[in-house]
């Protein structure tokens, strides 16, 4: 494949003798820069409708570590904004969304204004593109319609999905008609950041993980599916990369199911079945559980390089299984980083 970028080759499942690596929520309250920027633009949705201070904080992480991708500054609860729900962040709290009324029409959202709403977004992808090294791959992403609905739902972040899963099982017709609705913003979110500029895209299923078969079945795999399948018809050579944080050994379901390119592994998947069963599969990448990443030492060099033995004989992307904190010390990341450009595909016993 003609392309400088490491990611891009893995991603197609080219043999690499170098492991690209990012890392999720690179860009974020661990650096000094991003707060910094954070205190000028305000409220954190401020930040992510300024294009000029959003670009800054998706290549802040790039001028430090020179990551292999930036993946674009936003976050996944856009969409509901976009669609009309009220959405804030509070300090220390987290999202807070008006919540949804349970079988109520979705008649106050709305597909009608999502692009006007979202021009900014397309606007960073635009800046950061004109911007990135040669070598840097920039990720664009959406929430999976399952998660973004558990906060539409909720109205804010909870622990075990309650809301959103009993009206799943209560009002099945409504809630799909709302996952339907997210199903095509998704599309058209995703496919509108790739025309700005993004050449991957990831969609995160943060919380996949609470549903029993037959409902993740079709409240995550069917609409991720459907996604995918919207980006694919639109742009065939962007790859994807699927989500389902927390899912086990449904993994295997996602890999044949929804057509992404890669996954991304939660740090709960064993590295061997995952070298056994899905990297027979398809191109994975994960899975370092964060809170190493605050350890440092001796503690997170060994799990580096397990990873790495382990994962690195078929095409690999070095990651993490969740996003880093905000406690992370910033020399941490560094040394995973250096860890990864160190290390050789080919030299590990197997
Ligand atoms: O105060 C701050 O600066 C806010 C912290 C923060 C950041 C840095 C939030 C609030 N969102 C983000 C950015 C973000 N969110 C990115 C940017 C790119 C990067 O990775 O560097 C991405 C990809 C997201 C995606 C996102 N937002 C997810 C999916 C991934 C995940 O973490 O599971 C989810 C669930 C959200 C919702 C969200 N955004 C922010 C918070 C505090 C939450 C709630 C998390 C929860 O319910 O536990």
């Amino acid at each position: 494949m003609e392309t400088d970028k490491n990611l891009i080759r893995v991603l197609a499942g080219e043999p690499t003798e170098r492991i690209p690596i990012w890392m999720m929520r690179q860009a974020g309250r661990y650096l000094p820069e991003y707060r910094d920027t954070r205190k000028q633009a305000g409220s954190f949705l401020d930040l992510c409708y300024n294009s000029k201070l959003a670009s800054e904080v998706t290549l802040q992480p790039i001028r430090r570590f020179h990551f292999d991708a930036a993946i674009l500054f936003a976050d996944i609860l856009l969409i509901p904004d976009a669609l009309g729900q009220k959405v804030a962040f509070e300090e220390n709290k987290g999202p807070v969304l008006e919540p949804l009324i349970v079988e109520d029409k979705l008649s106050n959202l709305s597909l009608d204004n999502c692009s006007d709403h979202l021009a900014p977004i397309f606007e960073t992808v635009d800046r950061v593109a004109g911007e990135l090294p040669d070598d840097v791959a920039l990720i664009g992403f959406c929430g999976a319609p399952w998660t973004v609905a558990t906060y539409m739902i909720a109205g804010i972040g909870t622990s075990d999905q309650k809301p959103a899963r009993l009206a799943a099982y209560r009002h099945p017709e409504w809630f799909d008609a709302l996952i339907d609705l997210l199903v095509v913003s998704s599309i058209d979110y995703l496919n509108a950041q790739i025309s700005a500029g993004c050449e991957v895209v990831q969609i995160f299923d943060s919380w996949a993980g609470v549903l029993p078969e037959d409902e993740f079945l079709k409240w995550c795999i069917d609409p991720v599916r459907r996604i995918v399948g919207g980006v694919k018809k639109v742009h065939p050579e962007v790859p994807v990369i699927g989500f389902p944080r927390g899912c086990g050994t449904f993994y295997e379901i996602a890999a044949a199911q929804i057509g992404a390119d890669a996954l991304s592994l939660d740090t709960s998947v064993s590295l061997d079945w995952t070298k056994q069963v899905l990297q027979e599969k398809v191109v994975v990448q994960g899975n370092l559980d964060p809170l190493a990443v605050v350890a440092g030492g001796s503690a997170l060099d060994i799990r580096v390089n397990r990873i790495l033995k382990k994962l690195s004989s078929a095409p690999f992307v070095f990651n993490l299984g969740h996003g880093l904190v905000p406690e992370t010390p910033v020399d941490n990341v560094g040394r995973v980083v250096d860890l990864v450009r160190d290390f050789r595909v080919g030299t590990a016993s197997q």
